[in-house]
């Protein structure tokens, strides 16, 4: 990326932030400053606490990954609240970003915002052709928006504002709150529970039966870096594993019983919402640009965030 630069990564101290934070303090990038932020530093749903973070990091450049986030259930019970918070955080961190001269923001959407009527694999052309699935509609056309903004900078101002679609995320420093988890966090966070309390089975929520793809933070972090510094389009790129990476709830839940050794049964209840069946995209685009790009294996990606778990379940987000 040439001379110094300073880059803000809203977001910072989530799950893809701190992935982030992983690789950069490993890889001690020449010229560049790296600033990563989170609530406490102050509410980007708030204009004027957007423009007074803007006003004192002067990022040349930002990873925009401050949202409103949360799985399935989440979302179905507060899509208002994931529509407007996301909605609102967005516009003051894509204009204030244009207002202090920020030359590139990355920003994030999600592989569940495509239309729920579709055809597979979904691919980057198809984010706007159609509804999306009613359990997440709110998060899911705030997250449009952004590459309907991005857009706008692009026409109006010639800004260079793009976006990255990740699939399901997981790995460290994750969110395990149970109410407001993905599918991976709660059931790492439930059978390592049933194990500690000698717990005969452990609840899987739905059939099992829905497919998944899904990514370590810390491959992402890395596919979301070399964005930043090397993706020249403002129309966004899907970062997933293959499609033939894809597995069922099921095979999760039972990657996440292995990797504890939870030798108790797990027990699916029917009676919990599915959501969507499945989702798969296709990431021809990200292997045309970095074709030897390697993922971690997902059972590897399992073990080493549960080793993690284990190693800081004093201190996770719960
Ligand atoms: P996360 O772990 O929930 O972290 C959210 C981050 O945003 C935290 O740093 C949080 O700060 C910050 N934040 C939330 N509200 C804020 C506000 N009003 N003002 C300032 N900061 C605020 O989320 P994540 O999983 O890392 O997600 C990062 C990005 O990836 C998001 O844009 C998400 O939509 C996208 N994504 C995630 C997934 C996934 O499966 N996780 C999948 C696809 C896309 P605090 O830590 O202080 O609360
Ligand atoms: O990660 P998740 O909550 O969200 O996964 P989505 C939900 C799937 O996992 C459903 C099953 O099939 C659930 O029935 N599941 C089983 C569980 N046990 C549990 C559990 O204890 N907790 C949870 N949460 N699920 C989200 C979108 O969809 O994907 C968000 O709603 C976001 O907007 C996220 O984009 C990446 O993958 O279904």
């Amino acid at each position: 990326m040439g001379d110094s630069k300073r880059i803000l990564v809203t977001g910072g101290t989530g799950l893809v932030g701190r992935a982030i934070q992983y690789h950069v303090e490993r890889e001690k990038p020449e010229g560049e400053t790296w600033i990563f932020i989170g609530s406490k530093d102050g509410n980007l749903s708030d204009r004027e606490q957007t423009r007074e973070i803007f006003a004192k990091h002067q990022p040349t450049h930002v990873i925009h990954l401050a949202a409103m986030v949360g799985g399935l259930f989440h979302n179905m019970a507060h899509n208002l609240d994931f529509l407007r918070t996301n909605l609102l955080i967005n516009d003051n961190v894509l204009h204030t970003s244009y207002e202090r001269g920020v030359k590139k923001v990355v920003s994030c959407l999600s592989t569940c915002i495509f239309p729920d009527k579709t055809t597979y694999p979904i691919d980057e052309t198809m984010v706007h052709n159609g509804p999306p699935n009613d359990t997440n509609f709110g998060y899911s056309y705030a997250k449009r928006l952004i590459d309907v903004q991005n857009r706008g900078y692009h026409e109006q101002y010639g800004l260079s504002y793009t976006s990255v679609i990740p699939c399901n995320v997981f790995g460290p420093y994750d969110n395990f709150n149970l109410e407001h988890a993905h599918v991976i966090p709660a059931l790492m966070r439930k059978v390592h529970a049933a194990k500690l309390e000698n717990k005969p089975n452990v609840q899987v929520l739905g059939t099992g039966k829905p497919l998944r793809q899904f990514i370590y933070s810390r491959d992402l972090a890395k596919l979301i870096i070399w964005t930043l510094r090397e993706y020249p389009e403002v129309k966004p790129i899907i970062l997933s594993v293959g499609e033939e990476d894809e597995v069922s709830i099921k095979d999760a839940a039972v990657a996440i019983k292995t990797a504890f050794s939870y030798e108790g049964d797990l027990v699916f209840d029917t009676s919990a919402a599915d959501g969507q069946f499945k989702k798969t995209a296709s990431n021809a685009k990200l292997r045309n640009y970095l074709p030897d790009f390697k993922f971690t294996p997902f059972s590897e990606a399992i073990r080493e965030t549960v080793h993690w778990y284990n190693e800081n379940y004093e201190h996770i987000r719960k």
